[in-house]
């Protein structure tokens, strides 16, 4: 378990370092119960499930709660609160950082995050009613001297009094206020309930909060964090968001750090080592632009650079973003067919996020980016960030994406075996250049049929690539539940949100076992962590019957023996434990060198993190998890027996 611990320890020590203003998204306490759980394996796969239910919610409301399980001592609770002052994508990164933390508090009975924009609990109970809880404190600022003192005392303790008597009255519990102290000295506040307590409960929870942080005074900050609400003043104006702060660049400034600097904590936690440094020189080239209103000298830098497209150019390739033009949906935007006027194809992709904001963070990440070349990715020619919207400029594949061929029975008959084993093959090659080769390590995070793009003659290409890097959204898969995703995603990605390049092998596992049956097979949200097809795959693998899961459009294109091997490796990639899992490197090896002796998976693909824990550590009793609840075969016992058999 050391490595995972790292990898924490090194995101908070990004985090901190790269965000010296305190953004919403800032982890304030974290509070976990000294009572463990019976049964860890299905709580955690129960914490998913509930995690994801009010990932959706709290995406489309800010607030959301959750239970999710069937029997009672496995039943895990959830609630998540963005405070009412953040936006739609602040609530959503604040969610995706606390989603992150929270597992930390695993096997716990009862976990909760207080972060500076919102709050996220789990429990093995019903607690939406809880307004006091054991673990209620309070969190005092620094002790920066406030000119006069007395005065700030006696205004910020009415104020609190003001907002915590008002927020119980309010639609959404939700109060926020300021006043001014002496000149250039205010006082700035908010009281929030969760939405899911009574009016008197939190009356009586922001009096105990309020009673609370006036013990902070004369401090310059004060946060309450109770089990049904949290209250918070300030001298800083926090809860101002930078719409509301069109003109005085000062706040607006501070914010935009702010959300630089969570989207680059984030962005630190998949680059390791060296890339970090890479990152902070290439950064530092910029910074001379960074005062408020450098924005327009940053454009015009940027305009020079040879990977600038204008706007307009590529606005007329692609016919105004012509719905015919259109050739794909990604994670990040729509994709767009266009023609430049020298004849050169090219897609382009019209990115959700507005990213003007962040223009020379998002200029340097392209830049990054577009060193990354390998015959197996798809390439990055260029930006425009100039126009009214971000625009990313890639190669022109004719074929479209694996998916759209793998589960058409018509043109599936286009990839016969060589061509399947050339895209497997391809595809590890580009992971391999992702992962060891480039010159910042890359881990993908959303390796799945519909991102191996096929040029002219099927060759495969990787694509999206390097963004998840940059993008507040691709911050966490976990925060945003795209259910598709889900069925490639690692088991310890999935529950705690440890990301290494395993991560990437064991989504790449899935893919091969999809690329030979051309079955899929994705999960619902209830069955997150289960995986239908790959527990059958692991039955014949035991039972020695795999040919016939084979598409039955490839019998007779190739051995038994070839087939067996490649479906074997998908299996070694897909094992439980992340360690078992080989490099990509090697998985390159092992499918071009056929007469290498191959090492036998041990692990079948779902086994709960916890029991990833125990395995390491030698126990030879930690439970499997069987595919799903619901499934009907016990890969658990089955498993176990052949495990102790070999
Ligand atoms: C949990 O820890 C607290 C403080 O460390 C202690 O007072 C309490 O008795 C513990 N509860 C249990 C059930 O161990
Ligand atoms: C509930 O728990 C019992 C015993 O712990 C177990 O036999 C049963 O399969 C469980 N039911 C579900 C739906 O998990
Ligand atoms: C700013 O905050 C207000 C709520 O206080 C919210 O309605 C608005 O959408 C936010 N705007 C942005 C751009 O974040
Ligand atoms: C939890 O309790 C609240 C109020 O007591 C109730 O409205 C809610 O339905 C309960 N949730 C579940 C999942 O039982
Ligand atoms: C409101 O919630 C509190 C605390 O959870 C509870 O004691 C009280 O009975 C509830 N009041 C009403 C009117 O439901
Ligand atoms: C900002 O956060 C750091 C730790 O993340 C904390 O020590 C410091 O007190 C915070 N400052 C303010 C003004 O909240
Ligand atoms: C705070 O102010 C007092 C007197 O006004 C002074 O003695 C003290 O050094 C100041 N502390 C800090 C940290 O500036
Ligand atoms: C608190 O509310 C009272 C009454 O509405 C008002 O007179 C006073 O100015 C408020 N104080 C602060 C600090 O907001
Ligand atoms: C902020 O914008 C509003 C309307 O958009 C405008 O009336 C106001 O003057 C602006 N404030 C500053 C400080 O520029
Ligand atoms: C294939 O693997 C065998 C055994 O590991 C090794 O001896 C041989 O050199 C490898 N061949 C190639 C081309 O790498
Ligand atoms: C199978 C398939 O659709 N192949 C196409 C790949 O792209 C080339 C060039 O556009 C076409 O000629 C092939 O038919
Ligand atoms: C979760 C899921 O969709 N499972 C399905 C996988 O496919 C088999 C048939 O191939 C169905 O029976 C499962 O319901």
């Amino acid at each position: 378990m050391v490595l995972p611990i790292l990898y924490i320890t090194l995101f908070l020590a990004t985090f901190s370092s790269s965000s010296s203003d305190n953004s919403s998204a800032v982890i304030i306490l974290r509070i976990c119960s000294n009572t463990t759980v019976v049964d860890p394996e299905s709580f955690d796969v129960n914490f998913v499930d509930s995690m994801e239910i009010i990932s959706q919610k709290i995406a489309a409301t800010g607030f959301g709660i959750s239970a999710s399980g069937e029997n009672i001592s496995d039943l895990v609770y959830g609630l998540g609160q963005c405070y009412n002052y953040l936006s739609n994508i602040d609530c959503r990164l604040c969610y995706a950082e606390s989603r992150v933390k929270l597992p930390l508090c695993l096997p716990a009975t009862v976990g909760q995050v207080y972060l500076d924009g919102c709050y996220l609990r789990y429990g093995n109970y019903n607690f939406s009613q809880e307004v006091i809880g054991d673990s209620d404190t309070f969190v005092c600022g620094s002790s920066k001297n406030v000119s006069d003192e007395t005065r700030f005392s006696d205004l910020t303790t009415q104020l609190v009094q003001n907002l915590t008597s008002e927020a119980y009255q309010q639609m959404d519990y939700y109060k926020e206020g300021s006043v001014s102290v002496s000149s250039g000295v205010s006082a700035y506040g908010i009281a929030q309930c969760w939405r899911s307590v009574n009016k008197s409960g939190c009356k009586d929870c922001l009096e105990s909060a309020r009673k609370n942080i006036v013990g902070c005074l004369p401090g310059s900050d004060g946060k309450a964090l109770n089990a049904g609400c949290f209250v918070r003043y300030s001298t800083e104006p926090f809860y101002m968001n930078v719409s509301s702060q069109n003109g005085s660049s000062s706040v607006a400034g501070n914010r935009l750090k702010v959300v630089l600097g969570s989207v680059f904590a984030v962005v630190a936690v998949i680059v390791i080592g060296g890339a970090i440094i890479i990152l902070w020189a290439k950064r530092r080239s910029f910074s001379r632009f960074n005062n408020p209103d450098g924005s327009s000298e940053i454009i015009r830098s940027i305009s020079e650079s040879q990977l600038s497209f204008k706007y307009d150019v590529l606005r007329k390739a692609t016919k105004e973003f012509d719905v015919g033009n259109k050739i794909g949906q990604g994670g990040y935007g729509t994709v767009y067919k266009g023609i430049l006027p020298d004849g050169r194809e090219i897609a382009v992709k019209r990115l959700f996020f507005n990213t003007r904001q962040w223009v020379d963070q998002f200029f340097n990440e392209v830049n990054l980016i577009s060193g990354v070349q390998h015959k197996n990715l798809v390439k990055l020619i260029g930006c425009s960030i100039e126009g009214p919207e971000s625009l990313l400029v890639y190669e022109y594949l004719c074929n479209t994406s694996l998916d759209r061929f793998l589960y058409d029975p018509l043109r599936k008959k286009a990839l016969d075996w060589g061509k399947r084993f050339d895209i497997i093959v391809g595809t590890a090659e580009g992971l391999t250049y992702l992962h060891e080769a480039s010159e910042i390590r890359i881990i993908h995070r959303d390796i799945k049929a519909s991102n191996i793009l096929l040029d002219e003659r099927l060759r495969p290409k990787i694509a999206d690539f390097g963004l998840a890097r940059y993008f507040a959204e691709g911050q966490s898969h976990l925060s945003t539940g795209i259910a598709g995703t889900l069925g490639y995603m690692a088991p310890e990605y999935v529950v705690h949100g440890q990301l290494t390049e395993k991560a990437d092998v064991y989504s790449y596992g899935v893919l091969i076992l999809e690329v030979l049956t051309a079955r899929k097979n994705t999960t619902s949200m209830s069955t997150t962590v289960g995986h239908y097809l790959m527990s059958q795959v692991w039955d014949h693998y035991t039972s020695e019957t795999l040919m016939e899961m084979l598409d039955p459009a490839l019998q007779g294109q190739c051995s038994e023996e070839q087939v067996v091997k490649v479906f074997t490796i998908g299996l070694l990639c897909t094992q439980a434990s992340p360690s078992l899992r080989p490099p990509m490197r090697k998985v390159v090896e092992m499918l071009t060198n056929m007469t290498r002796d191959l090492p036998l998976p041990t692990q079948p693909p779902y086994i709960n993190v916890k029991g990833v824990e125990a395995m390491n550590e030698g126990c030879e009793t930690s439970s499997l998890l069987s595919s799903s609840s619901k499934n009907p075969v016990s890969t658990n016992q089955m498993s176990l027996s052949i495990m102790q058999g070999r």
